[in-house]
């Protein structure tokens, strides 16, 4: 059934989505979608979002202050489809009183193993082993052919133990590895006990205590190059580096630069700072998994994710708080929406 209507909101979505939410979403909604998949510019964007009640972006449109003046004086809702809102000028979104949601939670797991499969392949070799025997150069079994390094009793240090940073640790404790982490704040002493996990309240303290390091902190002024040139020299030559997070939080030239002197032994990156392309350097280095932002790319978290879009519109609609309203550092939590 249809459910358009002049008093539906007037919905418009940046990217195509899977289809079973853009059905939905157009039955439920005055929805406007794209014919093609192409990010939009920032004229486009200024454009789309000036005549409609709720805009749903992705992580791949910078939703700034002159796109967000842009938008109309009907906007109420900046419905993000993705948990990360660093791409969106939240600050700029509230003082116009817009309100901005993202989509925690159903992304969690599917992201936590991708971080686990990266923390697993790197000391194995895996990916570098796979495109070995496809450029021929298997030339069989051999008991120094291609030695990696035992995962078990491993140490892993976590920067950010939010949601996927506790689902990470959940994982690696399984796996035998000890978990370190960092964080703003230190985990109740029940979450510490249940995952091994130790608390390092300097960064720099665990950097050279760790085998792997995994980025799971989000993307703010304050993380920005939070692994620079002068950490990664704190950091074991043995260890490796996993980011799913987002690729900001790593200065990627420093990395590279680290890499290629040996500083570390490897790195698995699934995010890159200037997105889609990852730092020319690292393309030819046969210790590096580069993975392209697939961290929730499942069916399962992309349809949750959908959902969740339009659970936040429907509670718009019916003067309800968006259940995953996402505040500007430093506002406290307010129901007026
Ligand atoms: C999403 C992500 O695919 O949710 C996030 O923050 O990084 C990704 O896993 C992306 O944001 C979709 O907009």
């Amino acid at each position: 059934m249809n459910t358009s209507s002049k008093s539906s909101p007037k919905v418009f979505v940046t990217r195509r989505l899977p289809q079973e939410i853009e059905v939905r979403m157009t039955d439920l909604f005055d929805t406007t979608l794209r014919t093609s998949d192409t990010p939009l510019s920032q004229d486009a964007l200024k454009a789309a979002i000036s005549h409609c009640d709720v805009f749903v972006p992705t992580v791949t449109d910078k939703i700034d202050a002159d796109v967000i003046a842009a938008a109309g004086p009907e906007l109420r809702l900046i419905a993000n489809f993705g948990a990360g809102t660093d791409h969106i000028d939240v600050a700029a979104a509230h003082e116009r009183g817009i309100t901005v949601t993202n989509t925690p939670g159903v992304l969690t797991e599917d992201t936590a193993d991708l971080t686990m499969a990266m923390i697993l392949a790197l000391p194995r070799r895996l990916v570098e082993g796979d495109r070995r025997n496809r450029a021929g150069k298997f030339k069989g079994w051999g008991p120094n052919h291609m030695l990696g390094h035992r995962v078990r009793g491993k140490a892993l240090g976590i920067v950010g133990m939010g949601r996927i940073g506790q689902a990470v640790a959940k994982r690696a404790h399984a796996f035998g590895l000890t978990v370190h982490y960092h964080n703003r704040r230190q985990a109740p002493k029940g979450i510490e006990q249940a995952l091994g996990a130790t608390y390092h309240a300097s960064l720099e303290d665990m950097l050279g205590q760790v085998d792997i390091l995994s980025i799971n902190c989000p993307a703010t002024p304050d993380t920005h190059h939070l692994i620079n040139a002068e950490r990664l020299k704190l950091m074991r030559p043995t260890s490796f580096i996993v980011n799913t997070s987002r690729g900001e939080v790593i200065d990627e030239a420093a990395l590279a630069a680290a890499l290629e002197a040996g500083m570390i032994s490897g790195a698995g990156l699934d995010v890159y700072e200037n997105e889609p392309m990852p730092h020319p350097a690292l393309l030819g280095l046969p210790n590096v998994i580069l993975s392209p932002h697939i961290g929730s790319a499942t069916h399962e978290s992309r349809r949750e994710m959908g959902e969740k879009v339009m659970i936040n519109i429907r509670a718009m609609i019916d003067h309800h708080a968006c259940p995953d309203r996402v505040l500007p550092p430093g506002s406290s939590f307010s129901l007026a929406s």
